[in-house]
């Protein structure tokens, strides 16, 4: 296994949207691996494949203290969504930011696991939050932009500032 690079906010290759997965492969195993490897390490509770600049729909979560719990989608889809919940959010691609966002309280998705078989899952609270972040992440669009153009351009100010200050 190997620890990935995570693209950075506003790195462009974030707005890129994921193509569906043709075949679980030898090679998703391993992308798997690694992603969990590098989210463990983050550490952090959900990556994307498009936050590893793999542009594939492919995404991954563990919301357990423990870390024994990785659940894996593949080519998700939200189904059905219900209500609506403000969540604290942060993003392994912006660090340091965290703000609120609004998403739906409780989703279905369906998504293929590693195994290759479909599944449903019905999901609420961190757990759905979760999902929509990173299938956000598959679309290309970052939590950020949930955020007003003020918040926005004040962190993209601080980050490219924090870049050049580790030059
Ligand atoms: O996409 C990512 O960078 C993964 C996020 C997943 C996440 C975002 C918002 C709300 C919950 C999860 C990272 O895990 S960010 C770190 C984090 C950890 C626990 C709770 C919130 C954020
Ligand atoms: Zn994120």
């Amino acid at each position: 296994m190997a620890k990935l690079s995570i693209l950075r906010y506003p790195d462009h290759r974030l707005y890129t949207v994921a193509q569906p997965v043709q075949s679980v492969n030898e090679r998703i195993k391993r992308l798997v691996a690694d992603m969990a490897e590098t989210m463990y390490d983050a550490p952090g509770i959900g990556l994307a494949a498009t936050q590893v600049d793999e542009h594939i729909q492919l995404l991954i979560i563990d919301i357990t203290e423990e870390h024994n719990d990785l659940r894996v989608f593949i080519n998700p889809v939200i189904v059905s969504s219900d209500g609506s919940a403000v969540h604290e959010e942060g993003c392994l691609s912006v660090p340091g930011i965290y703000d609120k966002v609004t998403r739906a309280e409780k989703i279905t998705v369906t998504a293929m696991n590693l195994a290759g078989d479909m599944f449903t899952l019905e999901a609420e609270g961190l757990m759905a939050v979760c999902i929509q972040h990173e299938m956000d992440h598959l679309l290309g669009k970052v939590f950020v932009e949930y955020l007003s153009t003020l918040k926005q351009s004040r962190i993209k100010n601080k980050l490219k500032k924090r870049v050049l200050e580790t030059m």
